[in-house]
């Protein structure tokens, strides 16, 4: 029956992790998919976390379904995080949150929802580069994806007036789907000045913004800070959506923790959007699975532990800026042609380090260090442990 199925390539980013398992080099270093590690290179069960469990653990607690929109002490304190703890938005009740399959999840739910009540045609914009699984995801949803200019190779930052006429260029009323901040895979972000250019451009052209928000407080080590985004947008009257994860600021990365926010201009609009949410979500997932939910929820709603988290997340985003200074100095130090001040520059868990495929390509063969064919190394991957060898081996393919 299924003979005639091509064969379909796999995720690029996940499938770096089975090469780089499989290498048996004791000099081999991960700088593919974005996940963090600590210093020895292992991943990081943050202490509020285990907390958590440890309360739940002790607690009894059911198994019960949840509601289709999530568990309520989980959702209402992800919308305050996000949106901030003064959201006339919120206060009006013009907010509707789902939990969500993670970041992931709350993208499709969010695509499903639009496909079905935007007009016929619109299209949805991403930032070239992206995520890969941006256009996988609304394609799937049976959305039309299109381009909008971002990173400008030349400088290896920001192409804001390039930026800017796509939007004004695309169709009134397009999607467009934004970094909320530690853009994926560019580690480039706009300013708050070049966010306000982007939200008066939008604004014309009544553009929809649909912020992927993946990375709260792994960015500056600020969680408020990380959204200034999505909460100027907001401020500024913008309806959009929001999908937030819980994967990287957490660290529950497998255990699928997200949210999906719709802000409308009406607490009358929002209650029609929740109960077609509602009916999008039932259809994929019935109702979203409690236990990272339960360890979120703890966290978020417990002013100790949210002290606390808030620690652990200037460490993770320190330890990332200290490796960027670190990398970029010995770079400097080994005359290494090129100006690595990109390194620096960027920000949250990628650098997109410049790097042409070849040179990717030779440094994993040589020099057993994986990164993704865009150049683009996850910073938490390098530790004082690997770094001069990685310095060493960049140094080795931009030479030759
Ligand atoms: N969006 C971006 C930009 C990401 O980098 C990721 C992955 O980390 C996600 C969304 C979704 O991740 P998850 O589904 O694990 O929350
Ligand atoms: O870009 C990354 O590395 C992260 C993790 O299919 C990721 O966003 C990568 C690929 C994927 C799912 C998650």
């Amino acid at each position: 029956r299924f003979a005639e199925v091509p064969l379909a390539p796999p995720d690029a980013i996940l499938n770096l992790s089975t090469l780089y398992k499989a290498d048996t080099s004791a000099k081999k270093v991960d700088l593919g998919v974005g996940a963090y590690r600590d210093n020895d290179g292992k991943p990081w069960v943050l202490p509020v976390v285990r907390k958590a469990e440890t309360a739940i653990y002790e607690s009894q607690v059911e198994h019960e379904y949840l509601p289709i929109s999530g568990l309520k002490s989980f959702t209402d304190a992800a919308a305050t995080l996000i949106l901030g703890g003064d959201s006339v938005a919120i206060k009006e009740n013009r907010v509707t949150s789902f939990q969500s399959i993670s970041g992931t999840g709350a993208l499709c739910l969010g695509a499903n929802f639009l496909k079905h009540f935007l007009p016929q045609g619109t299209i949805v914009l991403l930032s070239n580069p992206t995520w890969a699984n941006h256009k996988n995801i609304f394609n799937t949803a049976g959305l039309e994806a299109h381009e909008y200019v971002y990173y400008n190779p030349a400088t290896l930052g920001l192409n804001l007036e390039g930026m800017l006429a796509s939007l004004r260029e695309a169709p009134n009323g397009s999607v467009v789907v934004l970094h909320a901040c530690a853009h994926n895979p560019t580690g480039v972000d706009p300013t708050q000045d070049q966010w306000k250019q982007i939200a008066d451009v939008m604004q014309t052209k009544n553009h929809f913004p649909f912020f992927d928000c993946a990375y709260q407080g792994f960015a500056s080590g600020d969680l408020d800070r990380d959204a200034f985004a999505i909460r100027y947008f907001i401020e500024r009257g913008f309806e959009c959506s929001v999908a937030q994860s819980f994967a990287k600021n957490l660290g529950l990365y497998g255990e699928r923790v997200g949210c999906y926010h719709v802000v409308s201009r009406t607490s009358e609009i929002t209650d029609k959007v929740r109960s077609q949410i509602a009916r999008v979500s039932r259809a994929i997932i019935s109702n979203p699975p409690l236990y990272g939910a339960r360890v979120a929820s703890q966290v978020l709603n417990d002013p100790q532990l949210l002290a606390e988290w808030k620690e652990s997340l200037r460490a993770m985003s320190g330890r990332i800026i200290e490796m960027r200074a670190q990398l970029r100095q010995r770079l400097v130090e080994l005359q290494t042609p090129g100006n690595w001040d990109h390194i620096v520059n960027q920000i949250g868990m990628f650098s997109f380090t410049g790097l042409k495929l070849a040179q990717v390509e030779a440094i994993k063969s040589k020099h057993h260090i994986y990164m993704t064919g865009n150049g683009r190394i996850s910073m938490a991957g390098l530790s004082t442990r690997n770094i001069d060898h990685v310095a060493q081996a960049i140094d080795d393919v931009v030479r030759n």
